[in-house]
């Protein structure tokens, strides 16, 4: 195995025997042929676009299968083995319908058009290109489109569907294999990859606010009732309505974990009586959160870590995670899915453990910010707010994180900060009040909701009347951990946002090469210090 997809990759280069993450070796490599055979589906797809000949079930399966890669996803290799299964017969299945005379000889197709479940071990040569800076540029790209993979994913599970995003997610992994393709062509594809970042981020926010409505400033219990619950993690919010739905009027309540707090803020979801609040914190603190929930609980997408034997057997995954030997929830052919295991699991549990008390504010995605517009502009114009920090992204278990954590806290108290993401865990339980009734730390939701710092940011621009972006009193200390955060880079870099300071560590897979592109033309920096970066974050522009 070898694998550097994410912040946490062994010694800031790369995991070769089991993951930090826990992934074991065997499943790394198994996700590395689900990988090619993706590549191989593109190839024949791509030419079954050409004739109009493509079909929505390859979509639905390169988007998960792509998803089932992402770190913190699916650990289960017999889960894997099956997706390889199938995408061969997918695979095979697009090479049988293309007329005839469209592909060269058998003889001439590069290898990722012929590779077989036999020869499929030793085929992705990513990772193995001699050239460091074209290796580290296909990975760039290969993660940035594993973003971009889940994000269209989450938008078509909600019925919001881009063939431009399909199409290029598929030019996208073929170009990874073609030798061909040199440094500044492979450059173009990554900065391409940010701009459909863009366009995947906005179809997401409409799919969200088009289906759940825009989401609304609310105190959000982070305590708990008496009654059993059920506790729903991950992005995906169409598993968090269809348990509602079935746990209505059951005596169960439902409370949210990581990345679905800002669930809370939705109001179709707050209609709910049984819709408790938010239980816990960031993904990587799972394990003894879920000990103390004692009720089951449903991982929909990542970031789900190996459990303790001790709730093994209430953890249930569905849709694109997996983890061997636990409970998987499937889907049904029109698309529901039955959580009565973990219902009638429910009604046996005890009530969750309380690990904190109060409330904490969510919902201010750019409906919700754009209300207060004139508000935020004035105080700007009258020096009551000095700046906006934007410390989006991830959150993660090393413990050089409590950077972000004594960063806000530094931070003076004229500065505002704008969120999305897991990150936020590391400041939204700290009181760091208002300005002038706005609050301090502004939740745009989940990573899945970075669409809506844009919005905000743009807005912010067109009431200044600022051309440039780069002008704002806005910076940038972005936190990454997995490949959504790649790609939400990716997209503030297509957008000509500069001097991101990112961290906690630079990722691996980027060469001094490709580093200095994006310092010479982004300003791109790694973080240093709580006192250094707040220098240069609050001078900038
Ligand atoms: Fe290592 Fe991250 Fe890959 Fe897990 S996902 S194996 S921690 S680089
Ligand atoms: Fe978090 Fe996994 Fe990235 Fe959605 S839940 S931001 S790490």
């Amino acid at each position: 195995m070898f694998c550097n997809q994410c912040q946490e990759a062994l010694n800031v280069k790369g995991c070769t025997k089991n993951g930090v993450c826990g992934k074991k070796g065997e499943a790394a490599d198994f996700q590395d042929r689900l990988l090619y055979v993706l590549k191989s589906i593109s190839f024949f797809d791509l030419k079954a676009r050409e004739y109009g000949l493509n079909e929505e079930a390859t979509v639905r399966f390169v988007l998960d299968g792509f998803f089932v890669t992402l770190t913190n996803t699916n650990f289960d290799k017999k889960a894997i083995e099956s997706y390889i299964k199938k995408g061969f017969e997918i695979r095979d299945s697009i090479k049988a319908k293309l007329p005839p005379g469209t592909l060269p000889s058998e003889k001439d197709l590069p290898a990722v058009a012929t590779v077989t479940q036999e020869n499929i071990e030793s085929m992705d040569a990513v990772h193995s290109t001699q050239d460091e800076d074209i290796r580290s540029l296909r990975e760039l790209l290969t993660y940035g489109l594993k973003g971009l993979a889940a994000y269209a994913h989450h938008a078509y599970i909600l019925g919001y569907k881009d063939e431009a995003i399909y199409e290029f997610i598929e030019k996208g992994l073929v170009s990874t294999t073609d030798d061909s393709i040199g440094m500044d062509a492979l450059i173009g594809l990554v900065m391409e990859c940010g701009q459909k970042g863009v366009s995947v981020l906005a179809l997401l926010d409409k799919a969200n606010t088009e289906t759940y409505g825009n989401p609304e400033p609310t105190a959000v219990n982070i305590g708990v009732r008496n009654r059993p619950g059920i506790l729903i993690s991950g992005h995906d919010l169409r598993d968090l309505e269809q348990l509602l739905e079935q746990t209505k009027g059951t005596g169960i309540d439902v409370y949210t974990h990581g990345e679905m707090l800002p669930a809370n803020s939705y109001p179709v979801f707050k209609k709910y009586d049984n819709f408790a609040g938010n239980y816990g914190n960031a993904w990587w603190k799972q394990n003894e959160e879920f000990e103390k929930f004692n009720g089951p609980i449903l991982m929909t997408t990542n970031c789900i870590i190996p459990p303790r034997e001790s709730y093994k057997n209430r953890i249930y995954t569905t849709g694109i995670v997996g983890f061997e030997g636990l409970t998987h929830i499937y889907e049904n052919e029109d698309g529901t899915k039955d959580f009565t295991p973990l219902i009638e699991q429910a009604k046996a549990s005890k009530p969750p453990e309380p690990i904190e008390s109060g409330t904490i504010t969510a919902g201010f995605a750019h409906e919700a910010a754009l209300s207060v517009a004139d508000k935020i502009i004035d105080a700007v114009k009258t020096g009551k707010i000095s700046r906006f920090m934007v410390m989006a992204g991830c959150d993660g278990r090393q413990k050089e994180r409590t950077y972000y954590t004594d960063f806000a806290k530094a931070l003076p108290k004229d500065t505002v900060i704008l969120t999305a993401g897991c990150a936020k865990y590391r400041y939204n339980k700290l009181d760091l009040g208002d300005i002038e009734g706005i609050p301090r730390v502004i939740d745009a939701g989940q990573c899945n909701d970075s669409y809506s710092l844009v919005v905000i940011a743009q807005k912010l621009a067109e009431a200044f009347g600022l051309e440039d972006i780069n002008d704002l009193p806005v910076s940038y200390n972005i936190a990454w951990y997995e490949q959504k955060a790649v790609l939400v880079l990716l997209a503030l870099l297509s957008l000509g946002v500069k001097n991101i300071t990112l961290g906690p560590t630079l990722p691996a897979f980027l060469s001094p090469n490709v580093v200095k592109v994006l310092v010479e033309n982004f300003s791109l920096r790694p973080n240093t210090t709580v006192e250094e970066d707040m220098k240069v974050l609050l001078k900038q522009a």
